[in-house]
């Protein structure tokens, strides 16, 4: 959407600035035996999906004040998800929730992706709101019920979602479940696991033999008294008795306040059962603000955890599927997903430049003053110039969210699909 030799032009205005930048930093990294290019590498490989339900206003229970141009279908969900990876090459797949992206025309949509080089890495089950046409409500849950038919009615979305899926290319199935309890003696517990354990393996049997069934976990809401999966042990446990194919799925905003949540990534990653990552900003609970936004030396120490695991011969964990998971109601959706990826980068490059072998030798003799300095200089280097190049070595913007708007895109995309058109999704 954004003419090339535009970009190239607004790429040749920042280009002084960013060879300054990136001189320094490349000649101070080179004294400490590291290489500025071997990091820019592993940055343009780094890719993270864009969820659906990201691209309109919304993530709230209250109003929702849209913005204009939002897109209106799948076709269009596409076209904003091609857009953002032009400008920073980071976000080459997309993460769908059925049924509100269900394919009408698997051909075009395929098409339309082949168009803008994009796949869709996973889908998503809906069981936290009823559907017009659906016999059963999930007002009291829904793979927990305990109503055989609202359970039955629940697992045959899921294999539906798992079926779109496959027409797409899809490899991941993601099922997170508002089900739980609102009041105390609502709900046997122990049963409650027991019936979403074996709905949940009713789901897995008909997992295609390639595919990955993520199990996301949250300690409240919407209901407030229990969740059926409110941490990362039960998602564990259930991992555990479904089989090698599921995988727990940590999203950052599903913790309760200052849960060390790098320390669930260790050792989820030492189990080898760290599946998938959902990406967003939380100050207080599920809050679903931009990456990084609230806390990035938390974002910093994750991708510490990852970076460990990833570089360490004796963890077998499966490559971890990257998401972002994040929907609000005051910014433009599309800079929001370029701050979150920008933000999700820098955080990637400042783990990339922690001196492991030294942080072990530290750690072995209980050095605990200079293992933390050895941390916090890595957090507090300035490493948006090998963001920066990333993006443009992939042939994207120097500066993605100034291109964006100096191209006008927001009001390109009003005149095409209207003021008022609104997005399906949360
Ligand atoms: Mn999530």
């Amino acid at each position: 959407m954004i003419d090339h030799q535009r970009l190239h032009d607004l790429n040749q205005s920042k280009q002084a600035e960013h060879q300054l930048r990136l001189g320094y930093l490349s000649d101070l990294l080179s004294r400490r035996g590291l290489d500025a290019q071997d990091v820019i590498q592993q940055l343009v490989q780094f890719q993270v999906a864009i969820p659906s339900w990201a691209l309109g206003t919304g993530g709230t229970r209250f109003g929702r004040f849209p913005l204009g141009g939002e897109p209106r279908n799948l076709e269009e969900k596409i076209q904003d998800i091609g857009l953002l990876n032009q400008l920073n090459g980071s976000s080459n797949s997309i993460s769908l929730h059925i049924p509100w992206d269900i394919p009408k025309d698997v051909a075009a949509i395929q098409q339309r992706l082949q168009e803008q080089k994009l796949v869709i890495d996973s889908v998503n089950s809906n069981t936290f709101q009823d559907q017009k046409e659906q016999a059963y409500s999930y007002k009291f849950g829904s793979l927990c019920h305990t109503e055989q038919g609202v359970r039955e009615q629940a697992i045959q979305h899921n294999i539906e979602c798992v079926r779109y899926g496959e027409q797409l290319g899809a490899k991941t199935h993601t099922v997170w479940l508002a089900d739980g309890s609102n009041f105390p003696g609502q709900q046997h517990f122990r049963r409650a696991y027991q019936r979403t354990q074996e709905s949940l393996a009713a789901i897995y049997e008909a997992l295609p033999s390639d595919w990955t069934m993520l199990i996301e976990y949250k300690p409240y809401e919407p209901n407030f008294y229990s969740m059926i999966i409110p941490d990362w042990g039960t998602s564990y446990s259930l991992c555990q008795q479904l089989g090698k194919q599921a995988q727990v799925l940590v999203d950052l905003g599903h913790h309760l306040p200052n849960t060390n949540i790098e320390q669930i990534v260790g050792r989820l990653l030492h189990f080898g059962r760290l599946g998938g990552f959902h990406f967003n900003g939380s100050m207080y609970g599920d809050d679903d603000l931009t990456t990084g936004s609230m806390k990035p030396f938390q974002l910093f120490l994750i991708f510490n955890e990852l970076v460990d695991g990833a570089q360490d011969s004796a963890v077998s964990n499966p490559a971890v599927a990257y998401m972002i998971d994040a929907s609000h109601n005051t910014k433009d959706p599309l800079e929001d997903l370029l701050q979150s990826v920008d933000n999700i980068l820098g955080a990637y490059a400042k783990a990339l430049l922690v001196d492991r072998a030294q942080l072990g030798e530290y750690q072995q003799h209980n050095d605990v003053v200079r293992a933390e300095e050895l941390l916090r200089d890595a957090f507090l280097t300035d490493v948006r110039p090998l963001v920066q190049a990333a993006y443009r070595q992939a042939g994207g913007a120097i500066d993605p969210i100034s291109a964006y708007r100096t191209a006008g895109v927001r009001e390109q995309l009003i005149q095409q699909r209207g003021k008022l058109s609104l997005s399906t999704g949360l």
